[in-house]
């Protein structure tokens, strides 16, 4: 889910505005990127059938990989990973040492110590992620064009839930596990936050770029990664350009990093990058006024922000922290305003009390508090509760500041957007890309 810079805050960071030329950082950036993420699938998920002759003989033979793979899940996925993985044993995400100065971190036995005293927390992120990659995985391969956007939700949705164990239709089962946020289906020059609302007919086109953001939790460890689809190869240069430069602010976060220094380098990368779409070629821009984010515990943006253009943001990253390291490419001005109804709310974190004086904002917030807390949620999650005729309560929650509205966030009309995602983890000894997977 993106964090949004206010446009005052945007001045002063002084962000660079406009392409650079390409350079060669970018491309050998992009190098790098290709070979750590073809590292990690080989050696953490991909599953290996042995099918020599010798093997075949056997009526018996040990699996050659300890980790059981997800090979017994249904289509569509219901089978909880929990039961997939006995014993919490879930697959790490993708572990890159520390260099330099952090170099020492790997092998430290303080680091170490300290990193074996985050097992329940590493191990929640692991399961998340897992059910991630389960669900976008079945979803790649089942979306189509000619379905609607309120099915394809569902099947997301739907199956993130039965993953985790927990539908979240009784008080307090969606505070366990489950939807990290909503699903954002968000198309073509509308770059995030766009999910269904109830009667909603839209149905994705051949033509169409689609954005897929989706949050998975467990226990209010939230996994916040996106991809883009695209059904026309016209597309390929954009989604390579976002592909490679989230890559990019993946490979270059660390302890001490500076966001503003991060976002130079994301720039540089996607901004090397054009695209011909029917006949016309467009530079792919960085959208300057979106940032990748910390995630707290329940709480989908904590307090720093990762630029995707260049910035004297001087902030580091530190220790313990949780980055969503997402960017996004444009054909059009590179920069997003509010678009259109508004599906994603969430409850604002640190609300002092208000005297409510509408019944109907005083019933939505006690359901808001006892299902989502401040996890985001959308009017058709409040649907599926049995709530009914809410928005006069849910706009007077909105207009105390107890709930934030996430509007859709556009670019110009007719220009196209893309996104990816990845959630990150800075951990004492090494920084470990939790959401990564065989796909991206
Ligand atoms: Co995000």
């Amino acid at each position: 889910m993106a964090a949004q810079i206010p446009t005052e805050a945007l001045k002063e960071l002084k962000v660079a505005e406009g392409t650079q030329p390409a350079g060669q950082a970018g491309n050998s950036a992009n190098g790098h990127a290709e070979d750590a993420h073809d590292g990690e699938d080989s050696e953490d998920e991909a599953e290996e059938p042995s099918t020599t002759g010798a093997a075949k003989k056997k009526k018996k033979r040990k699996p050659k990989k300890k980790k059981k793979a997800p090979t017994s899940q249904t289509e569509p996925p219901r089978v909880m990973v929990s039961q997939l993985f006995p014993n919490k044993t879930y697959p790490k995400g993708e572990e890159v040492e520390y260099l330099n100065d952090n170099a020492y971190r790997t092998t430290n036995e303080e680091k170490r110590h300290l990193d074996n005293l985050n097992s329940e927390f590493l191990a929640d992120y692991r399961e998340a992620a897992e059910v991630h990659r389960q669900v976008r995985q079945y979803a790649q391969k089942v979306i189509k064009p000619g379905q609607t956007l309120t099915e394809i939700a569902e099947t997301i949705e739907d199956s993130v839930r039965a993953l985790t164990g927990h539908q979240g239709l009784e008080e307090g089962d969606a505070h366990i596990a489950g939807m990290g946020f909503p699903c954002g289906l968000s198309l073509n020059h509308c770059a995030a936050h766009y999910t269904p609302n109830a009667g909603n007919k839209m149905v994705l086109q051949q033509n169409d770029v689609m954005k897929v953001d989706f949050g998975v939790h467990v226990n209010g460890k939230i996994v916040d990664s996106a991809f883009t689809m695209a059904f026309e190869p016209k597309y390929d240069n954009l989604l390579q350009a976002v592909r490679e430069a989230t890559n990019a602010g993946v490979r270059e976060a660390g302890i001490d990093a500076r966001v503003g220094e991060i976002g130079g380098v994301i720039q540089e990368v996607m901004e090397s990058f054009e695209v011909e779409i029917d006949g016309t070629t467009y530079p792919v821009k960085s959208i300057r006024n979106l940032t990748g984010h910390t995630i707290l515990p329940y709480s989908i943006h904590g307090t720093k922000a990762v630029p995707i253009v260049k910035s004297n943001d001087q902030t580091k990253m530190e220790e313990g922290d949780v980055f969503a390291i997402e960017t996004f490419g444009s054909t059009g001005n590179g920069y997003v305003r509010d678009d259109g109804e508004v599906s994603h709310y969430a409850k604002v974190g640190d609300v002092q009390h208000v005297d409510l004086r509408l019944s109907s904002a005083k019933a939505l917030l006690n359901v808001i508090n006892k299902n989502f807390g401040t996890l985001p949620f959308c009017r058709r999650y409040l649907d599926r509760l049995g709530q009914e005729k809410y928005l006069l309560g849910l706009n007077s929650l909105v207009q105390n500041d107890i709930v934030e509205a996430y509007p859709p966030l556009c670019d110009k009309k007719g220009s196209y957007t893309a996104q990816y995602e990845h959630t990150i983890l800075i951990r004492p000894t090494v920084k470990e890309v939790i959401s990564r997977g065989e796909d991206y």
